[in-house]
């Protein structure tokens, strides 16, 4: 198995981009979504937590993944020794009636497939995503960790109504009025598979896998609309939607780890065993939902070694990367909280793996 690193698009620097290889990755993760560019309460610190106004606004509806701008930064992340394994989340801008299954919706598959074969040419083998309807929603941030490192968490659900206009906790309409009418569970499964049954062909033929990312924080319900991937065995009916072998997961220990019935370890197993984990975000957590919060990578409710003893039996072959991390208390918070789970990991692989 590999490590890798996860960057949000303006992270990615020369300078992080040296930090990532000096912590002992192979390969990184870049979020080409900026959930930070117009949200006031989302300084441009360590992640957002999701509050009732999302991460603010979406993208450019017209303006698409381009392949001079990948390959720009492709040559960019490989001058510094490292491989570009995934593009983590589509923009709500170029995809938001395809979740709503709103009048663009033809138009938006029609930009998807063109955002995944350009992805293809440009040499990249995966894209995570994120087929959800209120997104990251609900999330708290506290002095969570050991010696009061500060980390995200869960404490309740909310249930504020998502208003019009907005999807995946990114707004792509702010003229837009009113609430989101409520979908019902099953119809939201019926508009994932025939998302899937459009768009795997054409990723089968680009040599890209798209991986799914469970819903965070995985809740039956949460802004009043219900969510699909929030059981340890939801993975099993999302696979068995559409048997394409680019049909994987982006396996999110973390919001895994969160779920409710616990069964973290065996759905590592299953999934790992046919195949079907693209790449993991390594997280640590204590407690369930609705009552969680993000710890250290060593101090969680899961035993991070196990998960790679593990994946290793089944040899898995993808990558790893930390997701986010506590905050420590230094000069550079972010920096220190990602190298402590970055030699964790290396460690942990290591010792288990034996690379
Ligand atoms: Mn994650």
């Amino acid at each position: 198995m590999k490590l890798g690193f996860g960057l949000y698009r303006h992270n990615v620097t020369p300078d992080n981009l040296a930090f990532a290889r000096q912590c002992g990755a192979t390969h990184v993760v870049v979020h080409l979504v900026d959930y930070f560019r117009q949200a006031a309460d989302n300084p441009r610190g360590d992640q957002p937590t999701g509050g009732q106004g999302g991460w603010g606004r979406a993208g450019d509806p017209d303006r698409l993944w381009d392949l001079g701008e990948l390959r720009e930064m492709r040559a960019m992340i490989e001058d510094h020794g490292l491989s570009w394994y995934a593009i983590e989340n589509f923009d709500p801008a170029h995809w938001h009636d395809v979740l709503l299954d709103g009048p663009q919706r033809a138009a938006q598959i029609d930009k998807l497939k063109t955002m995944i074969r350009t992805v293809g040419a440009a040499g990249i083998r995966v894209i995570g995503y994120n087929f959800s309807l209120a997104g990251v929603a609900g999330r708290i941030s506290g002095p969570f960790a050991r010696g009061g490192a500060v980390g995200s968490g869960m404490s309740g659900v909310d249930e504020t109504p998502i208003p019009r206009g907005m999807v995946w906790n990114m707004t792509y309409d702010p003229d837009a009025e009113g609430e989101l009418e409520l979908v019902d569970r099953e119809v939201l499964w019926g508009r994932y598979e025939r998302f899937l049954a459009d768009v795997l062909p054409v990723a089968e033929e680009a040599g890209v896998v798209l991986a799914a990312h469970p819903d965070d924080p995985p809740v039956p319900v949460i802004r009043g609309q219900p969510r699909m991937l929030y059981e340890t065995t939801s993975f099993r009916r999302l696979v068995g939607l559409n048997p394409s072998p680019s049909n994987q997961i982006d396996f999110c220990l973390g919001t895994v780890g969160e779920m409710a019935d616990g069964g973290v370890y065996e759905a590592v197993d299953e999934q790992s065993a046919q195949g079907r984990i693209a790449y993991m975000h390594f997280r640590n957590i204590r407690g369930k939902v609705p009552d969680y919060r993000e710890t250290f990578i060593d101090e969680g409710d899961t035993d991070m070694l196990r998960v790679i003893s593990i994946l290793k039996a089944n040899l898995y072959d993808g990558v790893l990367i930390p997701d986010h991390a506590p905050q420590m208390a230094c000069d550079a918070p972010w920096h220190a909280g990602m190298a402590f789970a970055m030699g964790y990991m290396t460690a942990a692989i290591r010792a288990v793996d034996g690379i």
